[in-house]
């Protein structure tokens, strides 16, 4: 029997990779995607099949986490063996700025999609994930942190993850679902979004060596994250809904890096070496008049509030779910510099193509 999967956020970092894995095992893979009026399927596109195609496995519905009617028809019409809820607005930042809205997508939508399940009458089918964060655990309370660290979540986002942790946990132990937390710390690729901060270093990396900007401004550059590749860690995800009792897992490498050092990396893929000597706000608002300095400090990206400091212990997933993270630091900044000194240069020539 083929498996059914419906992924929300199908058309995100995670979401691209997730679909790719599990259509790979052979899965109908049903993914949720938001109307917008320009494209937003760029990440799946090479994943698509015409739907007059015969044998289609990808299959895509419109929808939103703030609509409970929609998800409910759409549950109800796929009848999932597994569900993968990764929706969310999921920038930090952006969050400070769209906090109702972020607690709505990210909190009350998990909510809604559990009770689609539970209205159905498909608690003993459905398997759920939940994209959980290491940003649950925010104020630095143990080091390194692991499933049973307490959480101190540090923005809107992560409180309305927060909610969205315990809303799960509290659906498998009231209605008996095969309900599952995966608490994944930071994990970046060629197609993390751009605004993120590796991905966002990694192009201006590769439009800075191109002669195409001038310089990168950043936030916080002390701010430590435990980044692994989202290759390895929608493979956990899948392995967590294939253990026979639902449970909560950290997904982590183990090893924290500053931003700072992640600047070195991604600039060393083209060659630089960063001299931080003239690191600080240039009131001027200019940049590398001299060349040499290429990353300055905008306090604009400084957050209300930090979370400074994130590694997480991976030792159960190892255990049970026999997961480990294959991609190292640099393999994964080579991976992204690499790819954006390609996709920057398209860019770059198409627009200078159309004028
Ligand atoms: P992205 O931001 O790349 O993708 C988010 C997805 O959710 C997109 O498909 C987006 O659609 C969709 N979405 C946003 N709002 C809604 C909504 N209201 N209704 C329906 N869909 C919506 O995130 P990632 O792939 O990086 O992360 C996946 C999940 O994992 C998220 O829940 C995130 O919070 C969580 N997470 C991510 C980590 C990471 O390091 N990447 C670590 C831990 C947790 P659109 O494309 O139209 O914007
Ligand atoms: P994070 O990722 O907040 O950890 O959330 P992000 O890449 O946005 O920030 C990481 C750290 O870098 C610092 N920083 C900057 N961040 C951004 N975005 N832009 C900057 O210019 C900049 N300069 C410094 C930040 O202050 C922060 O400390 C990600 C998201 O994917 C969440 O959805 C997910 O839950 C967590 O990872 C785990």
């Amino acid at each position: 029997m083929t498996k059914r999967a419906l992924i929300t956020g199908v058309t995100g970092q995670d979401g691209a990779y997730l679909a790719e894995l599990l259509l790979s095992k052979g899965y109908e893979v049903h993914g949720i995607k938001r109307r917008s009026s320009s494209f937003n399927t760029e990440r799946i596109d090479h994943l698509y099949q015409d739907p007059h195609e015969q044998d289609v496995r990808l299959l895509l519905h419109y929808g939103d986490m703030t609509d409970a009617t929609n998800l409910i028809r759409i549950v109800q019409e796929v009848q999932p063996d597994e569900i993968y809820n990764l929706a969310a607005q999921s920038h930090v930042q952006v969050s400070f700025e769209t906090p109702e809205y972020t607690a709505n997508a990210d909190g009350l939508g998990t909510l809604r999609l559990l009770e689609a399940i539970r209205i159905l009458g498909l608690e003993g089918k459905s398997r759920f994930y939940q994209a959980s964060t290491s940003e649950l655990y925010g104020m630095v309370r143990e080091v390194p942190q692991r499933e049973t660290t307490p959480f101190y979540p540090r923005s809107p986002y992560a409180a309305a993850k927060l909610y969205a942790y315990w809303v799960t946990v509290n659906y498998r132990e009231a209605y008996g679902l095969h309900a599952s937390n995966g608490i994944l710390f930071n994990h970046e690729s060629p197609i993390r979004g751009e605004t993120f901060v590796t991905r966002k270093i990694t192009r201006a990396a590769a439009a800075i060596h191109l002669g195409l900007q001038d310089c990168l401004w950043l936030g916080n550059l002390d701010a430590r994250r435990d980044w692994g590749h989202a290759r390895d860690y929608v493979e956990g995800m899948w392995r967590i809904l294939q253990q026979a009792e639902p449970d909560d897992y950290v997904l982590a490498t183990g090893e924290s890096h500053s931003v700072r050092h992640f600047v070195e990396l991604a600039f060393a893929e083209t060659g630089r070496t960063i001299e931080w000597d003239g690191e600080g706000v240039d009131e001027t608002g200019r940049c590398a008049e001299d060349g040499h300095i290429v990353v300055r400090v905008d306090p604009r990206y400084f957050r209300p509030t930090e979370v400074d400091l994130l590694v997480g212990d991976p030792g159960k997933a190892r255990q049970r779910l026999g997961w480990q993270h294959t991609v190292s630091l640099t393999e994964m900044v080579a991976e992204m510099v690499t790819s954006d000194l390609g996709a920057v240069a398209r860019e770059h020539e198409r627009r200078d193509r159309h004028g």
